[in-house]
């Protein structure tokens, strides 16, 4: 009876917590693999998906002799902490066919964390918010289609006001709307 009560009150604490995030590829069947990455998040029953921006065609950042880029955003929740995250999407970068290549080179699917509630986070292996995010187009343009309001916890300022003051002037082209 203890030990049943111990287990109700740890699971009446797991916290649901919305979370961004940024998906890219610009190598093979780039649209089916980052639709195959949204597939392999929700098959973890800790996460939810539950909106998903327009596909963009994006202007590389970074090295520029590579081919644009396929990016959305999606958000949705998680009672998985920052790391398990971090852990879950890398290991679906893995099973998509991902490659270790320098930083910034032509990848087959990344999946970026933005934000993590109003979290702010930061260890070896993972910034939270993404360190870079309010400085790109690529992540900027679809996450305002889908979450214009959210407030950046560090910046304090939304999605729409960041987007309409970067510095980044890389080309994003709408290309296909969710229905
Ligand atoms: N890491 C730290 N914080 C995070 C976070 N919030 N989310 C660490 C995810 N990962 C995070 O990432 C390197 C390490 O960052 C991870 O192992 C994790 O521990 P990676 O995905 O393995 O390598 P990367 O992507 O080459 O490096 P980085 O610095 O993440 O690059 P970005 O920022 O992802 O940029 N141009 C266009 N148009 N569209 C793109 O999608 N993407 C990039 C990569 C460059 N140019 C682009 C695009
Ligand atoms: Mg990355």
């Amino acid at each position: 009876m203890l030990n049943q009560n111990k287990h109700l009150k740890i699971n009446m604490d797991v916290k649901n917590h919305k979370i961004l995030l940024s998906l890219g590829s610009n190598l093979g069947k780039e649209e089916s693999t980052i639709f195959q990455a949204l597939d392999l998040l929700i098959t973890n029953n800790e996460i939810t998906i539950d909106n998903i921006s327009s596909i963009y065609k994006t202007e590389p950042l970074g090295l520029s002799n590579q081919k644009w880029y396929t990016n959305i955003a999606a958000s949705g929740t998680t009672t998985l902490s920052e790391i398990e995250l971090l852990y879950f999407c890398k290991s679906i970068e893995y099973l998509l066919g991902r490659k270790s290549r320098t930083r910034w080179s032509e990848r087959e699917i990344d999946i970026d964390i933005l934000f993590y509630g109003n979290s702010v986070f930061s260890s070896k292996y993972l910034t939270i918010p993404h360190k870079e995010l309010h400085l790109r187009n690529f992540v900027l343009e679809p996450l305002a289609e889908i979450e214009p309001d959210f407030v950046h916890p560090l910046i304090s300022k939304s999605i729409i006001s960041i987007l309409e003051n970067t510095p980044d002037n890389l080309l994003v082209v709408k290309s296909q709307t969710n229905t």
